[in-house]
């Protein structure tokens, strides 16, 4: 497969942008992460627009250089990487048949033995994502940072929202709720009903006053009891950031994560069983100056390292 240009001399300015400049694969063999566009926002309970998100990800993310300045780790160099596009929608626009999408081409990633690294696309997208590559005689374990639990039921008819794909997922049996972890919970909301059954459930909640009392070192400790060497999934909701940090994303919540935290609670979780990984909710519409989606990307590539060196030390 095509190398991974280096920015030098192939200036990160050209070329058609792929997910950071890796080459496009239609065939998914050989690789060992896939990185993966899913543009689809049709769970959104308020304001639209991350169905864009992947495509801004996407152009935002020939920002990106090889190599990571605290753990030396060239993604790139240790790994077949490749963007293998985005999930073919056919009926995005019915959630029943958008879900079942997704989980067919998310099958086809486990099943050619790649790890699966997306772009959101909403947050409901996750739980196709799980029924594509767990399953309920082994489910998967998650570290999850978001505003918001997404742990609520049904709205307006839609069990498929993006408040709701963690009960969903618990209910197939696809996540342990045992081996979950949220973090950076905070906001109002209309019903207790997603907390409590966050809760209630067995998962770790760790809200964003507690956050801020513990400091990122303890929570990076808290995490990594929560989900042992058991195979964990890292899901990223860009809204789990602080809007100051994060603006362009449909349900912003203030008084969140920063963005050096963030980055150092990810960097915190190496040596893991990682899996997989998402960062969701980027909604390029609330986001002129590109900087969400330059954020975002950016999460992808600290989570990409993540992978690459959890391939390296399994192979
Ligand atoms: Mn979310």
């Amino acid at each position: 497969m095509p190398h991974h240009p280096d920015g030098i001399n192939a200036p990160r300015f050209t070329g058609i942008p792929t997910f950071m400049r890796v080459p496009f694969v239609e065939e998914i063999k050989d690789l060992d992460i896939a990185m993966v566009g899913v543009p689809y926002d049709g769970g959104v309970t308020n304001r639209p627009g991350a169905r864009h998100g992947p495509r801004e990800m996407r152009n935002q993310s020939s920002l990106m250089r090889g190599i990571h300045h605290v753990s030396r780790i060239n993604p790139f160099d240790a790994c077949r990487v490749a963007d293998v596009g985005d999930v073919p929608f056919k009926e995005s626009h019915i959630p029943d048949r958008a879900m079942e999408e997704i989980e067919t081409f998310y099958r086809e990633i486990h099943a050619a033995n790649a790890l699966p690294l997306t772009a959101g696309g909403d947050h409901s997208i996750t739980y196709p994502i799980f029924r594509g590559i767990a399953s309920a005689k082994a489910p998967l374990s998650m570290i999850h940072i978001d505003a918001h639990t997404d742990t609520w039921d049904s709205w307006q008819g839609n069990k498929f929202n993006h408040g709701a794909p963690f009960r969903r997922a618990v209910e197939d049996g696809v996540l342990d709720p045992k081996q979950t972890i949220q973090i950076g919970i905070r906001g109002p909301q209309n019903v207790s009903d997603g907390w409590d059954f966050s809760l209630e459930s067995g998962m770790r909640v760790i809200f964003m006053e507690e956050f801020t009392e513990m400091g990122v070192n303890n929570v990076i400790t808290e995490a990594r009891r929560v989900v042992g060497d058991s195979p964990t999934y890292i899901s990223f909701d860009v809204d789990g950031l602080d809007p100051v940090y994060a603006p362009g994303t449909g349900t912003p919540e203030i008084g969140g994560i920063t963005t050096i935290e963030a980055q150092k609670l990810l960097r915190g979780l190496r040596g893991l069983n990682l899996i997989g990984g998402d960062v969701v909710e980027v909604a390029p519409p609330f986001d002129p100056s590109g900087n969400t989606a330059m954020v975002g990307a950016t999460m992808m590539y600290e989570i990409l390292c993540l992978l690459s060196e959890a391939i390296t030390v399994r192979a």
